[in-house]
């Protein structure tokens, strides 16, 4: 097998002029940066130095909780640059979620916060971790400082195609998050892709306005950017004002659903401000239809939908040109990416037939890591992914995605798993079951309502369960409402009807 790294790929499509600007952000006091390609380059080379100074063997995890900073990208890149495998982790997380996290990937180095490093060493030295550096969101802390001594270049070490470059942890139906292994070839050869698709073009300016410790801001945002030698201009947390701002000097834009609804509520808004844009892309949770058309009728602009996951990084795009972006389909399988929709029995379905998504193709990822059983399970015999979503193909080739097999709520673009959450609501005390289902919401899409059954003479406290909730998972996971109720609706066979609490749930936040 070929032997390559990632980062030498996207260092290779750095513009010739190294010191012309890369990524141009704010400070954490509102002061300018401007980082140059070299900066980028040298900085990932002297990080990539240290983790080389470690001595540990090729394909150690590097976990990461860290605030969005450029220098948390370079992180990235000097993991790749190292052939060590990245692990990012949600900066809302808290220690029962990290500790899960850390005690099931081992990793030899872990990085976060200089604020966090008191409850994070713990959990890292405790499971064997033996290296915890530090990074702030405004260049301090120990990793930098460290990374100093190192040297400016380094080569980047050589993989194979098929050696990890990340694990994203995604939450599981049974409550337990995977870690789904993806490796060198996944991701360039889905950056590739997306590039010729997009049609990426010389002096395209990306808006980075989305978190990187998920595939969106890391992979598909990062990468698009990399491979094409273009600028990021780049946000540390979403601020649809000032990214309106920025919008007349950038040409390409990615957001989940909800930031294209609150860019929506900006009064400036208009053909004007986005009269520079070449392309505005949508993805991670269902952009729905209103949104799409008011996007047009507010801008000119038609969104390009598409549909993506962990394990897959991209599947479908709907067509950048030679065809409609069909709103409330998320187009066409990418090229590469074989994908099927099955009904229960494993038949394919006809045209506009609703069964479960199956996909098959270079960006598909290795498996779960350490669920030799998980993975095999999420895979057909003849070697499709189950992506557990629920949809149909028209007669054109578009891709519907109609819903969810898995339990699963996607609110403002996070994951979250109801079995999670039912799990923490039912160790409560005075608890004896508990149901949590999403239902619409006009910011986040959809958010989790928990529904909840007092134990035989006990009395409930909604108030005190939701501020012990906010301590223990991360908060974009915590239910926006609990109501405490005599039971729960059950069908002849005792299965609790989830269905029946999203009707009754459904206009509670319309
Ligand atoms: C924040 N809050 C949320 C969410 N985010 N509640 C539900 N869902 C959310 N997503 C709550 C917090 O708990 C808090 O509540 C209050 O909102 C304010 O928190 P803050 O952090 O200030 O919120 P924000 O900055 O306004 O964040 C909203 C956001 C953010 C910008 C929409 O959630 C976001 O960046 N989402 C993007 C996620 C993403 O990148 N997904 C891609 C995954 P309280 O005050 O009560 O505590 S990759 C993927 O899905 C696949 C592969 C794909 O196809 O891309
Ligand atoms: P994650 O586990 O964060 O990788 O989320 C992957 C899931 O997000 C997919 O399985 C889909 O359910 C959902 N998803 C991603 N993009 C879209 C989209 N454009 N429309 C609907 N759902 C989407």
């Amino acid at each position: 097998m070929t032997q390559y790294n990632l980062y030498a790929a996207l260092r290779a499509a750095f513009p010739a002029d190294l010191d012309s600007t890369a990524v141009e952000t704010t400070g954490t006091a509102g002061e300018p940066l401007l980082y140059t390609w070299r900066d980028l380059d040298r900085g990932s080379a002297m990080i990539a130095n240290l983790l080389a100074a470690l001595e540990l063997p090729p394909g150690v995890r590097i976990a990461v909780q860290v605030d969005k900073s450029v220098e948390a990208m370079m992180l990235y890149l000097a993991t790749l640059r190292a052939g060590h495998v990245f692990l990012p982790l949600n900066t809302a997380y808290q220690s029962g979620e990290i500790g899960y996290f850390i005690d099931n990937a081992e990793p030899a180095v872990v990085v976060c916060t200089p604020n966090n490093f008191g409850w994070v060493s713990k959990i890292a030295f405790t499971a064997g971790t033996r290296h915890v550096f530090t990074l702030g969101d405004d260049r301090s802390g120990s990793l930098l400082q460290r990374a100093a001594l190192c040297p400016d270049d380094q080569v980047p070490v050589e993989r194979a195609a098929d050696d990890l470059a990340a694990i994203l942890y995604t939450s599981g139906t049974t409550g337990r998050s995977k870690g789904a292994m993806l490796t060198h070839g996944n991701l360039l050869s889905n950056a590739q892709v997306l590039q010729q698709v997009w049609g990426w073009v010389p002096g395209d300016v990306l808006i980075h306005a989305l978190p990187i410790f998920h595939v969106h801001g890391l992979f598909v945002a990062i990468h698009g950017a990399l491979l094409n030698g273009s600028k990021m201009i780049w946000f540390a947390k979403f601020d649809p004002q000032a990214v309106l701002q920025a919008m007349p000097r950038a040409s390409v834009f990615m957001g989940v659903p909800t930031l294209y609804v609150r860019l929506l509520q900006e009064p400036g808004l208009n053909p004007a401000v986005a009269g520079n844009m070449r392309l505005f892309i949508a993805g991670s949770a269902p952009l729905l239809i209103e949104t799409f058309q008011a996007w047009q009728r507010r801008t000119g602009h038609t969104i390009l939908e598409r549909y993506g996951m962990s394990e897959t990084i991209m599947l479908t795009s709907n067509p950048y040109t030679g065809g409609e972006r069909r709103g409330g389909t998320v187009g066409f399988p990418l090229p590469g990416v074989q994908l099927r929709v099955r009904n229960e029995q494993g038949v394919g379905c006809a045209v506009n037939e609703i069964g479960g998504i199956e996909v098959k193709g270079p960006n598909v990822f290795k498996g779960y890591w350490r669920m030799p059983e998980k993975t095999a399970e999420e895979f057909t015999q003849d070697l499709f992914f189950k992506t557990g979503d629920v949809g149909k193909v028209d007669a054109q080739g578009y891709v519907t995605i109609v819903g969810r097999s898995k339990d699963l709520i996607i609110s403002g673009g996070y994951n979250v798993y109801p079995a999670e959450i039912e799990g923490v609501i039912n160790d409560f005390p005075g608890v004896a079951e508990s149901a949590v289902v999403g239902v619409p919401h006009p910011d986040f899409g959809e958010v989790g309502v928990a529904v909840v059954v007092a134990k035989l003479g006990a009395a409930l406290d909604g108030t005190a369960m939701l501020a012990h909730l906010k301590t223990t998972l991360a908060n974009f996971k915590v239910p926006k409402r609990v109501d405490v109720v005599t039971d729960l609706p059950r069908n002849t066979m005792g299965k609790v009807q989830k269905n029946l609490l999203r009707e009754a749930y459904k206009h509670l936040f319309a």
